[in-house]
């Protein structure tokens, strides 16, 4: 289902009046825009072709009808996303979800919605139905060599996948573990793990990053053989410049100071990127901001002051990727607002007065920094993340122009009630 640009204009025409007002108040609260409105252009987010069907638990799964059934109508979602906020440039594929049969079919496919390919994702943590071995006990950790051997083939494999696409990074997350106490090695489940993704770091062309996804837990729930950014910093240290950590927002226990892990990986030079979404209890993969838009914030506050200490460039310095499933939203609409979510919080960052905030952290003067910080978070940016999705051709306000166009109805036309979309 296309999107013609007149809807959008039409939808924006309707909207112009009431979106300059809020512009032009925002503009005298903050002055300078113009520099923060180019780069929320430039920001793209790639969208998990995992995620553009209903997900569900282990309890029951609702879909919602008109589900991509194959990854070209998958990337007729994104591309309907992109058309919508001009934010979401690329999709991440998942191997073996989502593997193209014709690679030339599908990245003409891709331009033609306007969208790149970013990280490619490998997945040891399932067995497909032609696998010799089980993963049942792991797979780069596995006791058994051929076992280990299998995983790094396949991890290799999508590596070749990947460069036939035109994506330059492998995102490798392990399920591996051990479930109770005494089951795993903890130190030879370290070993042959660092020793299979060094086979894995080997096959990588000189271009590209192989991202480290930690978690802490699930579906193994005693240890996780990469739980953390510790421990995933351990590994892509040893492995070289190509290895970065990869930081999903639901990975970590309750409470934990993710800002905090961003600031350290950043100036390490070691944080490679992010699988956004939010989470109350554990890997809940909710909508980006829906719980906690204030540590989104403060954690864009850590990125924005890290690069640019590193001298950074923040569209194209860290693979910004999102990373959800929706047991309860249309997937669209749940993605439509993740990427708001994620631009109001780097536009807020990119208010924050840096020389005021480090004159109060010298005095120790601690009021003043969280004035500082929530006077950033507490100013409603929507005006200008709004202005630079109308600047560059898309909707002032993206799902409620995918209500008013009735597109969910139109894809259930198109594809029927009953279609389950490949992914979680
Ligand atoms: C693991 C994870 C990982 C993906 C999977 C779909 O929880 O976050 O990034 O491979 O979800
Ligand atoms: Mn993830």
């Amino acid at each position: 289902m296309l999107l013609d640009s007149n809807k959008i204009a039409a939808h924006n025409a309707d909207l112009l009046k009431s979106h300059t007002n809020k512009l032009v108040f925002t503009t005298s609260e903050i002055g300078e825009t113009e520099n923060i409105i180019q780069k929320l252009i430039d920001f793209q987010i790639a969208i998990p072709s995992w995620a553009l069907g209903t997900g569900g638990t282990r309890f029951g799964r609702f879909p919602g009808g008109g589900e991509p059934r194959s990854l070209e109508e998958k990337i007729e979602d994104v591309g309907l996303l992109h058309a919508l906020n001009n934010a979401s440039g690329a999709i991440s594929l998942h191997i073996p979800w989502d593997i193209p049969t014709d690679y030339q079919a599908i990245k003409n496919l891709a331009s033609q919605h306007g969208l790149k390919f970013d990280a490619v994702n490998s997945n040891t943590f399932q067995d497909q139905t032609n696998q010799e071995y089980t993963y049942k006990y792991g797979s780069l950790q596995n006791v058994n060599k051929a076992i280990r051997k299998q995983a790094i083939a396949h991890n290799i494999e999508v590596i070749q996948q990947g460069i036939a696409l035109g994506s330059e990074s492998l995102t490798v997350w392990l399920a591996d573990g051990s479930c109770f106490p005494g089951q795993l090695n903890f130190r030879k489940a370290y070993q042959n793990t660092l020793e299979s993704l060094e086979e894995i770091y080997a096959a990588l062309p000189s271009n590209w990053k192989m991202y480290l996804e930690y978690k802490s837990n699930e579906p193994n729930f005693y240890s996780t053989t990469v739980a953390d950014w510790g421990q995933s910093y351990s590994y892509v240290k040893k492995l070289g410049d190509k290895a970065f950590t990869l930081v999903d927002l639901g990975h970590h226990l309750p409470n934990a100071n993710i800002e905090q892990i961003v600031a350290i990986l950043l100036m390490e030079g070691k944080l490679g990127g992010f699988h956004f979404n939010d989470s109350k209890y554990g890997d809940d993969d909710l909508t980006a901001g829906a719980m906690k838009p204030y540590q989104l914030f403060l954690i864009f506050n850590e990125l924005v002051e890290g690069m640019d200490a590193r001298g950074m460039n923040h569209a194209k310095g860290l693979g910004w990727m999102i990373d959800a499933s929706h047991n309860v939203k249309d997937p669209l609409e749940d993605l439509l607002q993740s990427v708001e979510a994620i631009m109001i919080a780097y536009a807020q960052a990119l208010l924050v007065d840096r020389k005021a905030l480090e004159m109060a952290q010298n005095e120790n003067d601690v009021v003043k920094a969280q004035e500082i910080l929530q006077n950033a978070f507490r100013t409603d940016v929507r005006a200008l993340v709004a202005e630079a999705r109308l600047r560059s051709g898309a909707a002032l306000n993206p799902v409620a122009l995918y209500r008013d166009f009735s597109v969910r109805q139109e894809l259930i036309k198109e594809r029927g009630t009953n279609t389950v979309a490949t992914g979680l």
